[in-house]
């Protein structure tokens, strides 16, 4: 890995593809800042981000609380504030249901979640890097943002809001030369079926039987990818799928 002496901000790095690209990330001179709401997952992972060569700032918030987003990221330490890298990852699939049995209470936690929870630190972030005249954010999407599914409905919506932020901050801020990019993951064993199943570890492991996924790895090195493009390169979007799928409907078990 090239381009050192980086501050990289990465949210939801308690688990799965958010804490896979902080280990990717973490060398020596680099900075990461890793928020979630598990702090002693956060403070687990500071210690082996550190043993890499790190510098690691936690920040334990929701980032559907607004005041907190804003308490934490108005006021970064000195040594913190001048983020270079913003990866908008932390997100979550709450529920599979058709939409009239749907539950308000996870439609509104993904949106919450997924849209106005990456608003919220993207404007702020953004701000700073457009005072600093260059900065790059990149925003975890999916497959979801592509393409409908059955009983996706919402969580789908969110991922095509995701998609369509991505490409309407990048018209708002490449002449700030501030890069925008995104990475599109299809089927990624996380722990993301297991909040999708609200924590029912049989019907989250039945979404992976007999298939091969990706793994939280294929996009972290996909991310890192992205972020070590040479200057005048910006990846706008990248759609990784396992090879068993050929769409988030269709894939190949056994
Ligand atoms: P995980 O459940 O493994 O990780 C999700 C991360 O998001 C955790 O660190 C979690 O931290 C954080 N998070 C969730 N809600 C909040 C919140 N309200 N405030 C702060 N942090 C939050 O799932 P993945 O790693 O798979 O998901 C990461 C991203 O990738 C999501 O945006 C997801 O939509 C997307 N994605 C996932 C795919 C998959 O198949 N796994 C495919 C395509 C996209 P904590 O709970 O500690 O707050
Ligand atoms: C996660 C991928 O296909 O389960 O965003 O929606 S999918």
């Amino acid at each position: 890995m090239q381009k050192l002496n980086r501050t990289i901000l990465i949210t939801g790095a308690t688990a799965g593809i958010g804490e896979a690209t902080a280990l990717k990330l973490a060398q020596a001179n680099t900075k990461i800042i890793i928020t979630g709401r598990r702090k002693d997952r956060l403070e687990k992972l500071s210690d082996q981000l550190q043993e890499k060569g790190a510098e690691i700032l936690t920040l334990n918030f929701d980032v559907r609380n607004r005041a907190e987003v804003e308490a934490h990221l108005s006021q970064l330490p000195n040594e913190f504030n001048n983020i270079d890298i913003l990866i908008n990852n932390a997100g979550l699939a709450s529920g599979l249901a058709p939409i009239h049995k749907g539950l308000i209470d996870d439609w509104e936690s993904m949106i919450d979640t997924n849209v106005k929870g990456l608003l919220y630190v993207s404007r702020i972030i953004s701000e700073k890097m457009v005072e600093k005249g260059k900065g790059h954010i990149i925003n975890v999407g999916s497959i979801a943002g592509k393409e409908v599914y059955p009983n996706g409905n919402v969580y789908v919506a969110t991922k095509h809001a995701v998609d369509s932020l991505t490409r309407a901050m990048r018209m708002d801020l490449y002449d700030k030369c501030i890069k925008v990019s995104s990475v599109s993951p299809g089927m990624v064993e996380t722990e993301f079926s297991l909040v999708r199943f609200h924590g029912d570890a049989e019907k989250a492991s039945l979404v992976y039987k007999g298939i091969e996924p990706l793994l939280a790895t294929d996009i972290a090195d996909a991310i890192a990818y992205i972020v070590n493009a040479p200057k005048h390169v910006n990846i706008a979007d990248m759609v990784i799928l396992a090879a068993a799928q050929g769409s988030a409907r269709d894939l190949r078990r056994g």
